[in-house]
């Protein structure tokens, strides 16, 4: 929607503990639907699907545009993750993994975060 990219437009990488951060140490309030040592998966408080959950790592990497070779065997853990919840989840007849980068791509959260949606038809392409 429009005031999805507006608030992207606003979106900057900074070193002050994102919102992910401060939910992740209990900060905050999540629902979360796995921890590990590298990243947790949160329910989306504004879910655009009836299962929409995030994986985060702990590690505040600010998107998928800062990524390092050295973050290659993290980067594929998220994955992982994302199918194991997915699993969990009941999305047997399939789900759609996102990763929003930057103001064309909507990320709002200057805090890396892989989607998954689910548990109803999607269409293609997305917005
Ligand atoms: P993106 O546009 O890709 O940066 O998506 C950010 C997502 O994060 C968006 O779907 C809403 C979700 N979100 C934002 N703030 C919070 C929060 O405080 N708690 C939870 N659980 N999700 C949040």
């Amino acid at each position: 929607s429009n005031s999805e990219v507006k608030k992207a437009q606003y979106m900057k990488a900074s070193d002050a503990p994102s919102i992910f951060t401060r939910i992740m140490n209990k900060e905050i309030p999540g629902k979360f639907l796995h921890e590990d040592d590298q990243c947790v998966a949160l329910q989306d408080v504004n879910p655009q699907a009836p299962v929409h959950f995030l994986v985060i790592p702990r590690t505040q990497l600010p998107g998928i545009s800062y990524a390092k070779e050295s973050d290659a065997a993290m980067l594929g853990h998220l994955l992982v993750v994302a199918r194991k919840v997915a699993e969990e989840q009941g999305l047997s007849n399939g789900y759609r993994v996102v990763i929003n980068e930057g103001k064309f791509g909507c990320q709002s959260v200057p805090h890396l975060h892989i989607h998954v949606l689910g548990k109803r038809q999607l269409s293609w392409p997305p917005g």
